[in-house]
């Protein structure tokens, strides 16, 4: 089995003007497409074949039996293909805070502006490239972030939303303002997608 992109399911511009049309379309035809390429190389390998048809959220749960020989390339590859498959359903305009999540983030957090606002935190902490990420821990939410392409599911925690802070996702439209980005963000969040994940997570 290859593991292959998967389809983005809406059009380059439909993010405009929050997130940028030629960002979109390098950061999933070139950036997630390398992941992918790498990823179907170092799983390719000898030492990889007992992992060959394994689903890629299996592969990270199951990162520490992996061979060491290519363990770092799917820890990075494979977490990338999987962070990028789950941010891009992630993303979509004009959906409604609410439902199970809003309730959940209201009761763990105090209010939707506390959340944001912890969120936002987080994301500008994070010195150099990673993911800050909403997750299900132990049927607990919790915000924090990872480094690089570090997954959620290495550390047996459930990813309901997550947000790209590596510098290929904003730099075209933003530069350096990283800030500006996480504000935006908060404009394109599929939220129907986010109580999804997190009915499936409890
Ligand atoms: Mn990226």
């Amino acid at each position: 089995m290859k593991y292959e992109l998967p389809k983005l399911g809406y059009k380059y511009d439909a993010l405009e003007p929050f997130i940028d049309s030629k960002t979109m379309e390098i950061h999933y035809t070139k950036h997630h497409q390398a992941y992918v390429d790498k990823l179907n190389d170092a799983i390719h390998k000898p030492e990889g074949e007992k992992f060959h048809n394994m689903p890629v959220d299996e592969l990270l749960k199951k990162i520490n039996s992996i061979p060491e020989s290519i363990r770092t390339a799917v820890k990075n590859h494979g977490g990338g293909h999987f962070n990028h498959t789950l941010f891009w359903q992630l993303l979509k305009k004009d959906v409604k805070f609410g439902g199970e999540i809003a309730k959940a983030i209201e009761k763990t957090f105090g209010s939707f502006e506390e959340f944001k606002k912890k969120f936002s935190e987080v994301s500008m902490a994070r010195f150099g490239s990673g993911w800050t990420w909403l997750v299900v821990n132990s049927g607990k939410l919790e915000i924090y972030s990872t480094a690089n392409q570090d997954s959620p599911l290495m550390e047996g925690k459930h990813p309901i939303l997550g947000l790209d802070v590596w510098e290929h996702a904003y730099y075209l439209k933003y530069q350096n303002r990283r800030a500006d980005y996480v504000e935006a963000f908060f404009n394109v969040i599929n939220w129907d997608k986010v109580n999804e994940l997190y009915e499936k997570a409890e």
